[in-house]
C-alpha cells in the first residue's frame, strides 16, 4: 500500500499523568504514515483523489490541543481512530506520538509510543426464527451502523430456510453481510453479542430458536483459537444457510484455512448432499 508521511510535526498540548504536565504543557512530535493509494492522484495530479496532508497536520493539532490525555497510548489510539473515521481514502495508519520533554529526571532523546491502526474487513451471518425475523435482523444492523467503528457494507439477499442440526423449530430466515471495522474481533464480537442482547435473545437450547444471531464468519485472513470465539466460524463448510447468502456477496473470498472459495465449499456442498 502508497503511502503519505508526515514527520515530526510539532504540537504544545497538555498529555500527561503529573499535574505539571496538564498545568503547563509541553511539546510533542508527531509521525504518522498515510496508508492510501496514491497511484490515481499520481496519474491524474488531482488533490480530490489523494489525501491532504496539510488539512491531516490541522486536525491533528487541533485534536491533540482539545483532548487531554494522561497517557500518550491513550492520545495515539484515540487519534488513530479519529483519522481512521473521518478521512475517507485513509485504509491504515502508523502513528507515533514523541514527547522529548517527557518529565524523567535523566537525559534522553524522547519517549513515545508507536501503533499500527487499520480497517479490517469481516463477514457477519445473521439469523432469526422467532417473531418478527425480519425486524429483528433489521435491528440487529442498525447496531451495526450505528458503531462509529463499524462500515456496513453489502448486504446479501435474506432466505427462509429448514433448520440445521436437529433441533425441531420455526424456519428461519438467514443472510450475511460484509464490514469494515476498526474493532480487534473481540470487539466485534462483543458489538454482535449486544445486538442479541437487545433483541432479547435468550440462550435456553443450544441451537434452538433465536430472535436474532449474529456470528462472525470471518476476520480478514485471521485464524483464531479462543474459548469464547473461532475464526473462521468453524460450521462455515457445513451450512447451505450460510453459504449460500455468503456466495452471493462474497463468491471468491478464501477460506484461510481451508484454501478454498466460498463458491467451492458451496458447491462441495450441494455435491455432498
Ligand atoms: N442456526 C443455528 C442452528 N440451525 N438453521 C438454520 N436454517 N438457520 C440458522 O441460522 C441456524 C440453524 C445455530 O446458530
Ligand atoms: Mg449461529
Ligand atoms: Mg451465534
Amino acid at each position: 500500500m502508497d503511502k503519505i508521511t508526515i514527520q515530526n510535526l510539532e504540537v504544545y498540548a497538555n498529555h500527561g499523568v503529573f499535574p505539571e504536565e496538564t498545568a503547563l504543557g509541553q511539546k510533542f512530535l508527531v509521525c504518522a504514515e498515510l496508508w492510501t493509494e496514491i497511484r490515481t492522484a499520481g496519474r491524474t495530479d488531482d488533490l480530490e483523489y489523494s489525501i491532504n496532508y496539510g488539512t491531516v497536520c490541522q486536525e491533528i493539532t487541533r485534536f491533540m490541543k482539545e483532548h487531554t490525555s494522561r497517557l500518550i497510548e491513550a492520545v495515539a489510539e484515540q487519534l488513530a481512530e479519529y483519522l481512521l473515521q473521518t478521512l475517507p481514502l485513509l485504509k491504515g495508519i502508523t502513528l507515533e506520538i514523541k514527547k522529548p520533554w517527557a518529565p524523567v529526571g535523566l537525559p534522553l532523546d524522547t519517549v513515545s509510543v508507536k501503533i499500527e491502526r487499520c480497517w479490517h474487513r469481516a463477514y457477519v451471518a445473521f439469523g432469526s426464527n422467532m417473531g418478527d425475523r425480519r425486524s429483528h435482523i433489521d435491528s440487529g444492523i442498525q447496531v451495526l451502523r450505528d458503531d462509529p467503528a463499524i462500515r456496513v457494507g453489502s448486504i446479501s439477499d435474506m432466505i427462509v430456510t429448514e433448520p440445521y442440526g436437529g433441533v425441531e423449530q420455526e424456519d428461519f430466515l438467514n443472510g450475511c453481510l460484509e464490514l469494515e471495522t476498526l474493532l480487534t474481533p473481540m470487539e466485534l464480537l462483543a458489538v454482535l453479542q449486544k445486538a442479541e442482547q437487545k433483541e432479547n435473545r435468550e440462550r435456553l437450547v443450544h441451537w434452538g430458536p433465536r430472535t436474532l444471531d449474529m456470528d462472525l464468519l470471518f476476520y480478514d485472513d485471521e485464524v483464531l483459537e479462543e474459548p469464547e470465539l473461532a475464526v473462521p466460524h468453524p460450521e462455515i463448510p457445513k451450512r447451505r444457510f450460510v453459504l449460500e447468502p455468503l456466495s452471493q456477496i462474497a463468491p471468491y473470498k478464501m477460506h484461510p484455512v481451508l484454501k478454498k472459495r466460498v463458491k467451492e465449499l458451496l458447491e462441495e456442498l450441494s455435491d455432498r448432499e
